[in-house]
């Protein structure tokens, strides 16, 4: 790897990257020497390049922070440097305004992301994972669209304990979050073995190496040693400053898109031949999903197919398409940070033949492959090598025992202590019941129907997806896991009243518009506003291939069915056959197509109305 020279980007000649180098940028405010810093404040770099280069390789004030026992809380900066180690600080906003106003400090609590390439865990894994759910988180498993599990509440004098008790069964929740490639996706795949088996270990190559080298994890949540050197650690991938924002990584294998492909910074798209055997993999650059209402240079956009590589080339492509975007991204504005934002900046030429300089050989061209959806494919599906996988529907990825319906805690926990094979989690929040042999089949199903886990999922649900938000997600403008249930359920009533309960119609809420649910490439998308307000989102591919537009602004949540339901009696009427709900608005002219990014934002508000 490279020792952080400073790089040519295409806008000029070479500049240090701070923190990576020793550079003057300014006069010294006293005597002494400016430190890297300061040098980086100088700079006008954003202070979260200031704290990394200061934290000493991710460890700041974590572990002093940790013995103040008189508050809840850590400090803001270290709050931004816990992220790196897969945790957030929250609070519960439910109580936020009644502690305030009896002058409480704010019910501080942690959540906790796991690091699990592919969404793979072992029968015994599932056990440890669900106990520490019930003894320091809030008795709830989370599983999240990128395919792992998050705990919410856990307490600040839980976290070693919580943090011991993952690395127990050889997990952790290492770049889970921060600047960092973060939890690589894989496509689950039940029913092509040795395709998944080959995204897979794609997955956790690249996991294991873009993994952040510092020693802070263990050293902090498990009292590891010091490394010899400390300070002088090398991280020789990312250097003091790692990257100048998140960056995702997914893995498919066509025909199925479900782990969205296109909303990610980096992916490889299987090329298989007949025998399922994956030939080589197209990568795809620049997608994402976070924007801010009201400021049209930030917007979602869906990745760019940017060439083919080999088999044995694809982790130096991973390696290399991530160093570029270390070197070349904007670490002055985090909400320009994104590589979606440094492709529109230099254009996909440029940062491919960047990529093909560091690895030293052309991508070839991309090489044809087809989605059919973004979705799961629910229920018993029998594998190429004979294995059988049941795919169970999750509402929201919630994973907790609901009185007088789904028992998904208590039921895939009885699940895990009889079952060999082992779960998955999709990137759709669902959970798979992966290689259960034929003679365990009945077992597994009568679990699964005695805890009533498969009740309620009709072909909107099936195909719904909601982000956290409140009362956890500091981020959250209005309602969306907590909602959408009833919103569906509305729904369902209005598409049944037009013959249309067996469509297949991805809906996805999100509480704001960062897109962790990433409504934007779902047909029908609502995007929170403020308290029971959203943004209404039409016209994104099934396949999850095209963004959607801004169909209306503000609706209430009362008025939701009220818009939707013409549009569902017009699509009823006048669709012609086989055409998707997201195609129909646009051939119907509800709503114009977004062909890329930079035109999300184009021809916002209904062309014609229902
Ligand atoms: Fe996300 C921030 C939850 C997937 C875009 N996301 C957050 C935080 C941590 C809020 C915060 O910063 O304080 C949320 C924690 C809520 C909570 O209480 O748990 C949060 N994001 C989630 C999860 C749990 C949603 C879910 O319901 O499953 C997903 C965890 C994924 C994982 O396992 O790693 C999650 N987030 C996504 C996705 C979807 C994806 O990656 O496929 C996106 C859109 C794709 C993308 O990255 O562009 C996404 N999350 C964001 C953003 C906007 C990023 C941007 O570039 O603008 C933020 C805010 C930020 O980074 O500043 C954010
Ligand atoms: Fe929170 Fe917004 Fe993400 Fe929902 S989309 S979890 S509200 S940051």
């Amino acid at each position: 790897m490279d020792d952080h020279k400073p790089i040519d980007t295409p806008d000029g000649p070479a500049v240090e990257t701070p923190g990576t180098g020793a550079r003057r940028y300014d006069a010294p405010p006293t005597d002494r020497p400016i430190t890297e810093a300061e040098a980086a404040k100088a700079a006008g770099l954003a202070h979260n390049e200031h704290l990394k280069i200061a934290s000493g390789y991710l460890r700041g004030g974590l572990a002093d922070g940790l013995l103040k026992h008189a508050t809840g809380a850590i400090s803001e900066d270290d709050g931004q440097l816990v992220k790196f180690h897969g945790m957030y600080m929250q609070d519960d906003r439910d109580i936020r305004a009644e502690r305030t106003k009896k002058k409480l400090e704010k019910a501080f609590s942690f959540m906790i992301r796991l690091r699990i390439a592919g969404g793979v865990v072992t029968p015994k894994q599932w056990l440890a994972l669900d106990e520490i759910a019930t003894t320091y988180a809030n008795g709830t498993l989370r599983a999240t669209t990128r395919q792992t599990f998050q705990y919410h509440g856990v307490i600040k004098s839980n976290l070693k304990r919580t943090m011991a008790a993952i690395d127990a069964v050889l997990l952790d929740t290492i770049a889970a979050c921060g600047d960092v490639n973060r939890n690589v996706m894989a496509a689950t795949n039940p029913a092509q073995a040795g395709a998944h088996k080959a995204a897979y270990q794609l997955a956790k190559d690249i996991s294991d190496s873009l993994l952040p080298k510092t020693n802070a994890w263990r050293e902090i949540w498990l009292d590891g040693e010091r490394v010899v050197g400390g300070e002088e650690e090398f991280e020789p991938v990312y250097g003091k400053t790692y990257l100048p924002r998140k960056f995702k990584t997914v893995v498919a294998v066509p025909p199925s898109n479900e782990v969205d492909i296109f909303a990610h910074d980096l992916g490889f798209i299987a090329i298989l031949d007949k025998k399922n055997r994956v030939t080589g993999w197209n990568v795809t650059v620049g997608g994402g999903m976070g924007m801010t209402h009201g400021e049209p240079d930030t917007f979602p956009r869906t990745a760019d197919v940017m060439g083919f590589c080999k088999p044995e080339d694809a982790l130096k492509v991973a390696e290399a398409v991530m160093t570029v975007q270390r070197d070349w991204g904007n670490r002055k504005n985090r909400k320009n940070a994104r590589l979606k934002y440094t492709i529109e900046r230099f254009g996909v030429d440029a940062f491919r033949t960047e990529v093909e300089t560091r690895i030293g050989k052309k991508l070839g061209e991309p090489k044809p492959y087809r989605f059919d959806g973004n979705g799961d494919r629910y229920g018993w599906v029998e594998g190429d090598d004979g294995r059988h996988h049941l795919t169970l529907y999750v509402p929201s990825g919630r994973i907790k025992d609901v009185e007088g319906g789904p028992q998904f805690l208590t039921g895939l926990r009885r699940i895990a202590q009889v079952h060999e094979g082992d779960f998955r989690l999709t990137g759709n929040q669902n959970v798979i019941i992966a290689n259960v042999p034929s003679e365990k089949r009945a077992a597994i199903e009568a679990l699964v129907d005695e805890h009533a886990m498969t009740k309620g999922a009709g072909a909107l649900r099936r195909n719904s997806m909601a982000c956290v938000a409140l009362p956890t997600c500091g981020l959250a403008l209005a309602e969306s896991e907590r909602y959408l249930p009833d919103l569906l359920s509305e729904l369902e009533e209005s598409l049944a009243s037009h013959g249309l309960q067996d469509d297949e119609i991805t809906i996805r809420s999100t509480g704001c518009p960062n897109g962790c649910a990433r409504p934007f490439i779902s047909e029908i998308g609502l995007v929170g506003r403020g308290p029971e307000r959203y943004h209404l989102y039409l016209g994104a591919a099934f396949d999850g291939s095209r963004l959607s537009k801004l169909y209306r602004e503000d609706v209430t949540a009362g008025e939701i069915r009220t818009v939707l339901d013409p549009l569902f009696a017009a699509y009823a009427r006048d669709r012609q056959a086989g055409e998707r709900f997201g195609d129909f608005v646009i051939r119907a002219g509800f709503v114009a197509k977004t062909t890329n990014g930079p035109d999300f934002h184009e021809r916002t508000g209904p062309l014609k109305s229902a």
